[in-house]
């Protein structure tokens, strides 16, 4: 399937953001139709070294079940222990250029918050762009400046061919005006793993 429809629903998610089960979050995140699912355990009270695999690896299972997408954030390592189908870095982490050439077959996602960034990145070898933050988020403490729905627009236009998906305080409300701005897909944290019941919210997503 085409990556630009495999990133429709992504569920960007580690243990921090949950207050139950990841592992049961991302099962009702499943039946409601993610799309992708990004394992992000990072910042405070997340887990580290054995812990973190040994997570990760039943959040991997899981997808592999369903057919869903799985990603890891910014971890070489966790690329081979998960055998993750990809990895999503931001701006200050490791280098598209470094990666690309070692895993010429993963996909590669890049955080991008403004058109310098886009303009000194490589876009020629990442896979697609995550944009954000679109509307104000709490979840990301070093959020970079919000950039509205106006600025996907304009990204949409310069890389008219380039999967693009829009982060950073979507809600089930909101997301019809990312999809609109010319978005593939909406990643989205809190709405989902903060939602009364997880598997209605990414229904209505
Ligand atoms: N990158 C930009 S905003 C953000 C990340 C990881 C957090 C998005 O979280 P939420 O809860 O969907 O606003
Ligand atoms: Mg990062």
């Amino acid at each position: 399937m085409d990556l630009s429809l495999r990133l429709r629903k992504y569920l960007v998610m580690g243990s921090q953001d949950c207050s139950r089960n990841p592992e049961e979050i991302l099962r009702e995140a499943i039946a409601g139709g993610i799309t992708a699912f990004q394992f992000r355990e990072k910042g405070p009270h997340s887990l580290q070294g054995e812990e973190k695999i040994e997570l990760g690896l039943k959040l991997r299972a899981l997808c592999q079940k369903h057919d869903v997408l799985f990603i890891v954030n910014d971890d070489v390592e966790l690329i081979h222990a998960l055998q993750a189908d990809g990895i999503h870095v931001g701006q200050d982490d490791q280098s598209v250029n470094d990666l690309r050439p070692k895993y010429p077959d993963l996909i590669i996602g890049l955080s991008v918050s403004n058109d310098e960034e886009v303009e000194k990145s490589p876009v020629e070898l990442v896979d697609y762009l995550g944009a954000g933050p679109v509307f104000p988020t709490t979840t990301k403490h070093d959020a970079s400046p919000v950039v509205g729905t106006s600025w996907l627009e304009s990204l949409r236009s310069s890389h008219p061919h380039l999967p693009l998906v829009g982060i950073g305080g979507i809600t089930v409300e909101n997301a019809r005006f990312v999809i609109n701005a010319g978005a593939d897909g909406v990643a989205v944290v809190s709405a989902i793993t903060k939602a009364a019941n997880v598997k209605e919210a990414v229904e209505n997503l």
